[in-house]
């Protein structure tokens, strides 16, 4: 691999003093995007459960009893209103998940409908979907598809204990599937999952080395499912501080890249939420189930971003109203936010 950045300057980022750490995260958001504007996405799970895969943290894996109920691939009209709902309440991509190894030849043009009916309402679409291969990338392209979400999760050395069904080349050939269709990469991982701090050095190297950075990168961290061998397994919660910095690296590695605060909100009080944003995070999922797990409703995050003098990215056109005023002084001392 012809390396971008090196290990050892990722572990360095990871090692520096945290005010050292989010000024030079802070510096390079400010650089690339508006500081005061998160992107906001919303999923939707449209196949739900008995998953062949077996990741160690996952809800849908049939391996594992987490009483979760199964629902076979959702239709066109409960996709089209669940995306028309998540617009009206400020989000602008749509993400559309399946607990599916691979897609089959039968689902990939209804899943290529789906996609072509959310695009008409105007939002950028992203779909997750396991392996894919890049003809089926450019049908889905050609449907509208903006993004294709297929994370690597943690670094390759601890890959192998929380995921042992699909290999980790096998993800990053998915990932040259769906950048040879000329469809956005969105890619990023899982904290929380009994990784070291070098496991998470390893992800993120790995990540700001592939051939072209991921467009969007989400951090999720760890939401304990009971029955999932990693929530059983006494793994226990990660330095929250991790989480931070976790974001804050990726921040400065791929700088404009959308660093998406993912999974794991609900456990997160609102300073520490609000400490990843300004550690570099310009996205989050909103609306108040993930894909099977919880997360904070959108008037929360609504209020949230509004205490802090933020506001959710607003589509180029948008019948949605989310302006917070500016702020003229700040902007006089400081110079007008990049944008
Ligand atoms: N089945 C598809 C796949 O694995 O590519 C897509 C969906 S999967 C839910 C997408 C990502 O969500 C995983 O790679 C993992 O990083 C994250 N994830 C899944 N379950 C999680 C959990 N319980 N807590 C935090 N993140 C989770
Ligand atoms: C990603 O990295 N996080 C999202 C999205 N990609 C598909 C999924 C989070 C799932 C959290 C557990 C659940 O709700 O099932
Ligand atoms: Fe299946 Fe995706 Fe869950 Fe793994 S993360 S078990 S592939 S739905």
């Amino acid at each position: 691999m012809s390396e971008r950045v090196t290990r050892e300057a990722v572990r360095d980022l990871f090692e520096l003093p945290m005010p050292e750490l989010l000024f030079r995260a802070m510096a390079a958001h400010r650089e690339h995007h508006d500081p005061t504007q998160v992107q906001w996405s919303t999923l939707l799970s449209i196949k739900t459960g008995a998953c062949p895969e077996d990741c160690g943290y996952c809800s849908q894996s049939a391996r594992w009893n987490t009483g979760l109920k199964r629902e076979p691939l959702l239709d066109l009209d409960t996709v089209r209103e669940a995306a028309h709902a998540a617009k009206k309440a400020g989000s602008t991509r749509f993400c559309m998940g399946a607990a599916w190894r691979r897609v089959s030849a039968r689902d990939t043009p209804r899943v290529a409908e789906l996609i072509a009916e959310v695009k008409a309402l105007g939002m950028e679409t992203c779909v997750t979907l396991g392996t894919i291969t890049e003809d089926q990338a450019k049908t889905f392209a050609d449907a509208g598809l903006d993004y294709y979400n297929h994370n690597l999760d943690t670094s390759r050395e601890h890959y192998a204990e929380i995921i042992t069904t699909r290999s980790y080349d096998e993800r990053l050939q998915t990932l040259r599937n769906v950048r040879s269709a000329g469809v956005k990469v969105c890619c990023g991982g899982i904290v929380g999952v009994g990784e070291t701090r070098e496991d998470r050095v390893g992800l993120l190297w790995e990540l700001a080395n592939l051939p072209e950075p991921p467009d969007s990168v989400p951090i999720n961290e760890l939401v304990p499912v009971a029955g999932t061998p990693l929530a059983d397994g006494g793994v226990s919660r990660v330095d929250p501080f991790e989480v931070v910095r976790t974001i804050a690296v990726a921040r400065i590695l791929m700088p404009k890249s959308y660093v998406r605060l993912s999974a794991g909100r609900t456990d997160m009080d609102e300073a520490l939420q609000a400490m990843c944003l300004m550690a570099g995070a310009n996205s989050m999922f909103t609306g108040d189930t993930l894909l099977t797990t919880d997360n904070p409703a959108f008037e929360q995050d609504r209020a949230l971003l509004a205490r802090l003098g933020m506001r959710p990215e607003q589509a180029e056109e948008s019948d949605v109203d989310v302006t917070v005023g500016p702020c003229a002084t700040a902007d006089r001392i400081l110079g007008a936010p990049a944008k």
